[in-house]
């Protein structure tokens, strides 16, 4: 097997694990294929909303264990909440070894912010209320209560919840105008509370780029998606990239039998003793 990629810092978002739409096996062989300082999980990442027991494919469990096994080798991971997962999002704070579980991440990376989050809050702030997602003092985490808060209202009046993909399906122009005033409204709270760089994911649009707002520009960023694009983020050497997955890159590579011998080794380290000990160690 040829050697695995350096990377500083991996971006992945809306993986949706548990959904036949979920490339698992391609993300497994990309995870398989990189050594990364810093992986951050955007959110969508475990779909817990279209969960269901019948449907858990052992290509699915395969990409838990390898980010599993991230944590145990001391790969700082974040766990970043999306709306798919948001039953998570009691948990938020919560920090095992490696293993960090939050609503949003601010890093500086090289002496630049950059501001990670989901970007489902936009649905409903958007919708209802857009002085309310660029309102700068309001926190992001009350945000995220608001938007529980509605998502609960509108269950209750017997309306579905805000959702991205039943939108795309309403209308490809109303899906364009929505990515649009996704973007522009990520970069104008970012540039309000000072951030460089802002990271989304939620929306399954790779992108980067500058946007210009009236009170300055920000470099905004997206993951996309392991359901069509199939890509990530990447920084290295002070530079951000899409990653893009091809299959033609990973034929020869890892096949099937690869994965399979691979992760029976993983059966026998990773029990969750090992687990166990390391948060330990971690901790003292
Ligand atoms: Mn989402």
């Amino acid at each position: 097997m040829t050697s695995k990629r350096e990377v500083e810092i991996a971006v992945i978002s809306d993986v949706h694990l548990g959904t036949y739409g979920c490339h698992a096996k391609e993300l497994l062989k990309y995870l398989k294929s990189i050594k990364p300082k810093m992986l951050i999980l955007n959110g969508d990442i475990i779909d817990i909303w279209q969960f269901s027991k019948r449907y858990w494919p052992e290509t699915h469990m395969k990409v838990v264990r390898k980010l599993m096994k991230f944590v145990v080798e001391g790969v700082p991971v974040y766990y970043l909440t999306g709306n798919h997962d948001e039953l998570l999002r009691k948990f938020a704070d919560m920090h095992l070894g490696a293993f960090h579980l939050q609503n949003k991440l601010v890093l500086e990376i090289d002496g630049k912010k950059a501001w990670f989050f989901h970007g489902d809050i936009f649905d409903v702030t958007m919708q209802h209320s857009k002085w309310l997602a660029k309102l700068g003092a309001v926190g992001y985490d009350t945000l995220i209560l608001i938007n529980s808060f509605v998502n609960w209202g509108l269950k209750i009046f017997g309306r579905e919840k805000m959702s991205f993909s039943k939108k795309v399906k309403e209308s490809f122009k109303d899906a364009v105008k929505f990515i649009n005033s996704f973007e522009q409204t990520a970069a104008e709270l970012a540039v309000e509370k000072g951030y460089e760089y802002v990271v989304c994911g939620h929306i399954h649009q790779p992108e980067m780029r500058g946007i210009e707002t009236e009170n300055g520009s920000v470099t905004y960023l997206n993951s996309g998606d392991w359901i069509e694009n199939l890509t990530a983020l990447e920084y290295n050497n002070k530079a951000w990239k899409i990653f893009k997955y091809e299959a033609k890159d990973y034929e020869t590579d890892i096949e099937e039998e690869g994965i399979l011998s691979d992760s029976e080794d993983l059966h026998s380290k990773l029990d969750i003793n090992v687990l166990l000990q390391k948060i330990k160690l971690e901790i003292v």
